[in-house]
């Protein structure tokens, strides 16, 4: 049977399952990421599982999060405890200041053909080089570790066919804008966004990489580009050639969905606040005043984004506008390297730009927070209100084509405004230093694992009871995301620390919630529409079951939270009919009663309304493998009642 290049990375690592879309499937994972700030929990569940050495090929753990600490010793425990238990375990350990996750992996790491999975929404970033590149939990990083198969329901695969050339100061972000502008933020659940067309060959990988980075704002599974000469070529440039394989679809691939996106057509676009999809032309808000601009993250950080920032600045002579405040977060040391020997940096020094580090940095709240009120054009990937560490922020997302402009003169513009178009070349040869990537210990017995006192058991929780009830915490509406539950920024250094970071738990929306759900006992949350989504943080389930958090009922959940809710063993429900949300209020007794049996004999439960002296039928929608584990309490009591 003919198949696309989704299809066949699937197949080509089926474990079990049948390969029929809807259904679930367990694939083999050959390549695992983690960054430092879900990389603590997925390494203590690891631990916890009792496997001496990790079982995949390949299994990385960068520190590009959290690493400039004010004040405090938290996060360099936190490093410490990942690095030496990296070295004790076989993984190569990307030290602070290497790079951003994603950036490093595609370019030093990576391999077309490949399964990658990531303890970070974003790893679909590698497969701009034709990985299978998928972030989850980190306890599913963790399994994967140990060489258990990942589970996922065998997705629809849409094909964006894409024709044509970019034209001048319109770029990669542009394309994946305007495709958040067509299918919205939870466009992609279930789906696989596969690229084709004869105008692929018109994108560099770090374009295809910025395309499939940005996928996870469609609430996809994953992103994929085949992988041809553009993707050798790159490969090549980073030494890395026999790395290359190629992956192409079928002449007579099928396709559940076909978008058609002529990249000569496209214009220069952003996102408003506070979503990923409000996006719209920059002609049609242009003249907006601009209080910073920030450049980097893993969307468009790499040596063709930062040099095209450089080279504008430099060709036309310009300079940062007085009342703008300009960032710049290189992706990678390699980037940082480059462009400091090519005098890229320079140039960006000259005009006034502030250079950061090679990490996250502002795109996780991590410094550069706009001021009250103000505007902030980010080249990053989420603008979720707050996220930021500004309430009232006004955060856009956009190129770095419009960055610059807006940048130059204060106000937002069209970059086709700026004259000659300075395109960028990549290098044949890129500056290849792995000496910032430290390879496990040869003689793992020698390591001792350091743990600070930031570093806290993991909490625990006992097996589902067959009636629940409790009172609704909170009411909560569509589009909730894991930044609404567990908040990044200043509360980051405690990942570690799921006891205080639960104080975290939706402290921008009800201050005192921690609170009141632990004299409540615990209880439900009920949501809206793609509850759950944004960052892969397992944090957003952790934290609300130390809380007590029995279930959440929603309109609908996004891929990553609901198998994490799994995973801890909170019950993730949906209603049979979504007007039902309506006759639920905040502080209404519930009660679900009878759920072994609802669980396991059909796909409804029945949730009583106490208060409201109402039925309400929901659905669960769990597939076997997940309906154990959710008897057992989660997966670390399922996989070790298993064990046994
Ligand atoms: C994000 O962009 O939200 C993060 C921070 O990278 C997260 C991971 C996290 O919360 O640690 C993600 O995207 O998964
Ligand atoms: Fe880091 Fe931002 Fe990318 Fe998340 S989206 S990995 S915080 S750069």
């Amino acid at each position: 049977m003919a198949k696309n290049v989704a299809q066949k990375l699937i197949d080509g690592h089926l474990v079990s399952g049948e390969a029929q879309q809807g259904k679930e499937v367990n694939i083999r994972i050959d390549q695992t990421l983690t960054q430092d700030a879900t990389g603590t929990m997925a390494y203590l569940q690891f631990e916890a599982m009792g496997v001496p050495k990790v079982r995949t090929e390949l299994s990385v753990s960068y520190v590009d999060h959290n690493t400039l600490q004010y004040g405090g010793f938290e996060n360099a425990d936190d490093h410490r405890f990942l690095q030496t238990l990296a070295s004790k375990y076989g993984i190569y350990f990307s030290r602070p200041g290497n790079g951003i996750c994603h950036q490093v992996h595609l370019e030093r790491f990576g391999k077309p053909g490949k399964t990658l999975l990531g303890s970070d929404s974003h790893t679909p970033t590698s497969g701009g080089i034709g990985m299978l590149a998928i972030g989850a939990g980190g306890l599913d990083v963790a399994v994967a570790m140990g060489g258990g198969a990942f589970s996922l329901t065998y997705p629809k695969v849409v094909l964006v066919n894409l024709k044509g050339k970019l034209k001048p100061w319109v770029s990669a972000k542009d394309v994946i804008l305007e495709i958040l502008r067509k299918l919205t933020v939870k466009g992609g659940v279930g789906k696989v966004i596969e690229y084709g067309g004869e105008g692929v060959k018109n994108l560099t990988v770090p374009e295809r990489a910025t395309i499939t980075n940005m996928g996870a704002e469609l609430g996809a599974t994953t992103s994929v580009f085949p992988s041809d000469d553009v993707t050798k070529e790159f490969l090549k440039a980073q030494g890395r050639e026999a790395d290359w394989n190629e992956l192409k679809a079928d002449e007579d691939a099928k396709y559940d969905e076909r978008i058609d996106l002529d990249l000569g057509k496209l214009e220069p676009m952003i996102a408003r606040p506070h979503m990923p999809d409000a996006v719209c032309k920059v002609s049609e808000i242009e003249g907006m005043k601009v209080d910073q601009v920030c450049v980097g993250s893993c969307t468009n950080s790499s040596y063709r984004d930062l040099m095209l920032v450089a080279d504008t600045f430099k060709k036309g002579g310009f300079k940062v506008h007085p009342e703008v405040s300009m960032t710049i977060s290189p992706g990678s040391k390699q980037v940082l390297d480059m462009i400091s020997l090519n005098k890229g940096l320079s140039h960006m020094i000259e005009a006034g730009a502030r250079i950061l580090e090679a990490t996250c940095g502002p795109c996780i709240g991590n410094g550069q927070s706009p001021p009250s009120g103000g505007v902030s054009l980010r080249t990053f990937n989420r603008n979720f209100e707050g996220r930021s560490g500004t309430k009232d922020g006004k955060v856009y997302l956009c190129s770095p084509e419009v960055a610059v402009a807006a940048a130059i003169y204060g106000v937002i513009t069209d970059p086709r405004k700026l004259g000659k178009y300075p395109k960028v070349k990549l290098p044949a040869k890129f500056l290849v230093d792995d000496s910032m990537v430290v390879p496990p210990a040869k003689d793992p017995s020698k390591v001792n694992i350091v743990r600070g006192p930031n570093i806290k058991e993991l909490p625990k929780q006992g097996a589902l009871s067959d009636s629940l009830k409790g009172k609704v915490l909170i009411k909560l509406g569509d589009n909730i995301t894991t930044d609404h539950i567990t908040p990044a920024g200043t509360w980051l250094k405690y990942r570690s620390n799921v006891p205080k970071y639960a104080e975290s738990v939706f402290s921008a929306i009800d201050a005192r919630f921690h609170e009141k759900a632990k004299a409540a006992g615990g209880g439900f949350v009920i949501g809206g529409e793609n509850y759950g989504q944004g960052s892969s943080r397992e944090h957003a389930a952790l934290c609300p079951m130390y809380l007590g958090i029995k279930a959440i009922v929603a309109k609908s959940f996004a891929r990553i939270h609901k198998d994490n809710l799994v995973n801890f063993g909170i019950l993730p429900l949906t209603f049979e009919d979504p007007a039902d949300y309506d006759g639920i209020s905040d502080g209404d007794e519930l009660e679900l009663p009878g759920l072994k049996k609802g669980i396991t004999s059909g796909d409804s439960v029945v949730l009583k309304n106490v208060t409201k002296g109402k039925e309400i039928k929901l659905k669960h929608g769990y597939s076997p493998r997940q309906i154990d584990t959710i008897l057992a309490g989660g997966t670390l009591n399922y996989t070790t009642a298993k064990g046994k």
